[in-house]
Parts: structure tokens; sequence; C-alpha cells
């Protein structure tokens, strides 16, 4: 599954992701070449065009444009689109507690994978604790109560079935079973069935009724295309679907239709089945498919750090302040502990505007950094707003206050109002960010940390 869809839309990633700057034009580009990968792979036309509109007009916004890195910018942005579009959050299934009966209802059509996966769910369940009942509500397919018979003996579960043609009966039956014997969860496997066989759809409606089910779970075959949303549709218009579970994920189908189904009925994909064996079963997770669509790890995270971390508003903010001088050795702490948050100087340092490849992290002195830190947090709030008011006892108590000593921090008091100074000089140049690199570029170790 996904292996088409994860090609084209990695090499649209892998272009974007480098560049340092984006146009309009380009965002256009990029969007277009998604929305080709995305109808490629099938997915559902209306959930493309919901696509292509939310992610060029969010892209377009300033954040894109005018952001620190508008290629990762860019890319975190279809990705965001892309979890939203499988349903963002993980949803779990809605079951009660163990001492009232949970009901789970599986439909679909024929060999979509109910019967399957009605015992995977099961199986799984079990493992978690619960006690589960499977009961075999198909009595249209010949030998149909015989297939979970045995797959529900090779797990360990136990089957309720009847010799009757009445499937709501042995619903019924099969619930008052449970709870006479208290297993907690009733699993209701029911016979494949199109959504336009109307008398069908009225016993599953019928069955629907009797057990009152916790969760209605459309159990959808990620082969089968278009016809699938239509289906889910109906479905979901008829019986009111509380989730999908997409099965034969670990088919080379396109897959596009199945993972529009969220979008289409607003119902959450709840499980993948990856395969014919019993524990061939996970959870959905939207996020980790779209980051498998757009072929990234990292990206998103380190994307995400650096926003929290350093985004362009932060930036002019910093420079508003070198300007008017208002920049404090509590700015110079906060600027540290930003620094602190990534996990490494190196991509900060990357990260930011033309410093990529200028500086390497084995320039900056950790244990200097760490020391600088303590110093400043044992100043005061009013110390830190105004290092003007640290005389020399103040210093003895810092000194003492961090475990530092004395020249420490007369070290670093100095080095703040050289740094102080030069950032005021340089603000009233152009290119403010390189030169200040090239300034204290050759002496960073103990100097100013916040680039
Ligand atoms: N590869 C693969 N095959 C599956 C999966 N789920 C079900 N199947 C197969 O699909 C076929 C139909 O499954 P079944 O549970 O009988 O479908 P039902 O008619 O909806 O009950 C069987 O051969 C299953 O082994 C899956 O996730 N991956
Ligand atoms: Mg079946």
């Amino acid at each position: 599954m996904l292996e088409k869809i994860t090609n084209t839309i990695t090499d649209v990633v892998r272009t974007v992701s480098g560049k340092a700057t984006i146009s309009e034009k380009n965002i256009d580009e990029y969007v277009e070449k998604i929305k080709i990968a995305l109808l490629d792979a099938d997915v559902n036309l209306r959930v493309v065009r919901r696509f292509v509109n939310s992610t060029i007009e969010e892209a377009k916004g300033e954040k894109v444009l005018r952001s620190v890195n508008p290629g990762q910018q860019f890319v975190k942005i279809v990705h965001d689109k892309i979890v939203a579009l499988l349903g963002d959050e993980k949803q779990d299934l809605k079951l009660k507690g163990p001492d009232t009966q949970s009901v789970i209802l599986f439909l679909g059509l024929q060999g979509a994978g109910k019967t399957t996966t009605a015992v995977k769910l099961a199986a799984r369940l079990k493992k978690e604790g619960r006690k589960p009942l499977l009961a075999a509500c198909d009595l249209v397919r010949p030998a149909a109560v015989e297939q979970l018979s045995v797959l529900g003996e090779k797990t360990g579960i136990q089957v309720y079935k009847e010799d009757t043609k009445d499937a709501v009966k042995v619903a019924k039956n099969a619930l008052a079973y449970a709870k006479k014997n208290s297993f907690d969860t009733l699993i209701v496997d029911t016979a494949g069935r199109l959504q336009i066989d109307d008398s069908m759809m009225q016993e599953i409606e019928a069955i629907k009724k009797t057990v009152s089910p916790d969760e209605v779970l459309l159990v959808a075959d990620s082969m089968t295309g278009q016809s699938a949303v239509d289906v889910a549709k109906t479905f979901d218009e008829r019986l009111n679907l509380t989730g999908v579970i997409l099965t034969k994920f670990d088919s080379d189908a396109r897959g596009g239709a199945a993972l529009s189904l969220k979008s289409v009925t607003g119902k959450p994909i709840l499980f993948a089945g990856t395969g014919e064996k019993i524990e061939d079963f996970e959870p959905f997770y939207p996020d980790r498919i779209a980051s498998r669509i757009l072929g990234m790890g990292d990206i998103v995270s380190l994307v995400e750090k650096a926003q929290e971390t350093m985004d362009m508003e932060e930036a002019a903010k910093l420079e508003r302040k070198m300007a008017t001088e208002t920049f404090t050795l509590e700015d110079m702490l906060e600027q540290m502990q930003q620094m602190k948050k990534m996990g490494s100087m190196q991509q900060i340092l990357d990260m930011m505007p033309g410093l990529a490849g200028q500086i390497d992290e084995s320039m900056l002195d950790k244990a200097d950094l760490k020391h600088q830190e303590a110093i400043i947090q044992s100043m005061t709030k009013k110390e830190r707003a105004n290092h003007l008011i640290i005389g020399p006892s103040r210093r003895k108590r810092i000194a003492k206050g961090s475990g530092t000593s004395v020249a420490e921090v007369n070290r670093l008091i100095k080095q703040f109002e050289k740094t102080r100074l030069a950032m005021k000089k340089m603000t009233k140049n152009k290119g403010m960010q390189q030169k200040l690199m090239k300034q204290f570029g050759g002496n960073l170790p103990g100097g100013f940390p916040g680039f």
C-alpha cells in the first residue's frame, strides 16, 4: 500500500524542504504535483480538492513565505493536512467498563474481511484483558459459521452460534449469553451485504436495534476503489457508523479511496489489517501514515522544534530589543534556554537563515554555556533587567549561588555588555544577522550564545 503515492510525494518533499525561499508560484507548482499524486493514488476527488484549497491557503499565508525555513514549513503544512485528511488523532474504540457488556457490530461487503477482522479484534481485546465473545451472525454464506468457529478455536475465543437462519435472533441470544456468562465484549460478525440490497439492509438495521452496539464498524477493503466511498456513505446514512477498519492494507493497491473514507464519512479509521494472520492488525495512526506518505521521519518534529524556539516573530522582537538597547540578561537567558530545548545546537545553527554551514557545534562550549546559564539564574529579576545595578557584593552572591567564581560572573557581564553594544551598532546597519555572526563567529565560545 501507499508505495506509489509515497514515491511521488517524497520527491516533492525532497525538492521543497531544502528551499531557502519559496514564492507563491512555487507553492502552486508543488501543490499541483501533490494533487496529481493523490489523484493517481485514487484519493477521492472532493477530498483532494479540499486538501488543495486548504493547503494553498495556509501555505500562502505569512507563515511560509516569511518563515525561517519556508521549505520545511511548507512540508509541515502538507503533512498536517494529510494527517487531517486521515483523521487527526488516533481514535480508540469506545467501550464500556468490564461490568457491562459492550457490543461491537461488524458490517461490510462480502469478502471485505469482516470475519477475519472480528477474530483479530477479539484477540487484541483479549490481550488487553477483556473477555470477548464472537457471535456468528452470517447465516447467508455457506460455511461462514464454520469459518468463524475454526478461527475462534485457533485463538481461544468462544463463538456463539445457533442452527437457524435468523441472524437477529442469534444476535439477541448471543448478547443474553454474554451477559449470563460475563463476557464483557460481544463482537457480532455479520453477512456481507450490498448497500443497495434493501432486505439485507433491513436485517442489519434490525440486528443493530436488537443489540444496541457501542461501535458500528464498517470493514472496508483497501483494494476496492472509489466504490468503497459510496458504500461507506450509504452504510453510514442508514446505520450511523462509528468507525472504519481498513483491511488488506498490505496489498499494493493504490489505496487512496480507503484513505478518503474518513474525510468522506467523518468517521475515524480505527484499525488496519495488514495480512491474513490474526496478529496482522494495527491501530491506525494518521500521523504515522502521513509521515510514511511524505517519506519523512524527523522533518516534522524538527520543524516543530525550530518553530517553538525561533520563529520569525521572535527573531524580530529580539532585533527590536537589540536596536533599542532593551536587550537584557533575562533575554540572554531565554535565548540560552531556547537553544537547550533543541536536540542539537547544530540543528538550530543550520536552521538560522544565512548561518547554515557557517558555524559548527564544536565552536560552542557547552560547559561554559551551562555556567553562564547558572549565573544568570542566580540573579534576581531586577538584576536581570538592569545589569548596571550588579555591583561587587551582588557579584559575590551570584557567584556563590551559581557555584561559579566572581571572575566568571565578571566575565559574563562584561561579555554581555560587549554583545549588547555590538548588537546595537550592528542593527543600525543592514544585514544584521550575518554581520553579527562574523563579529562573533570568531569568539563564540563564551560569547553571546543567543545565535
Ligand atoms: N492480505 C490480507 N488479507 C486479508 C486481510 N483481511 C482479510 N483478508 C483475507 O480476505 C479474505 C476474506 O476475508 P473474510 O474475513 O472471510 O471476509 P468477510 O467475507 O468480510 O467475512 C480471506 O481470505 C482473508 O484471509 C488483510 O488485512 N490482509
Ligand atoms: Mg465473513
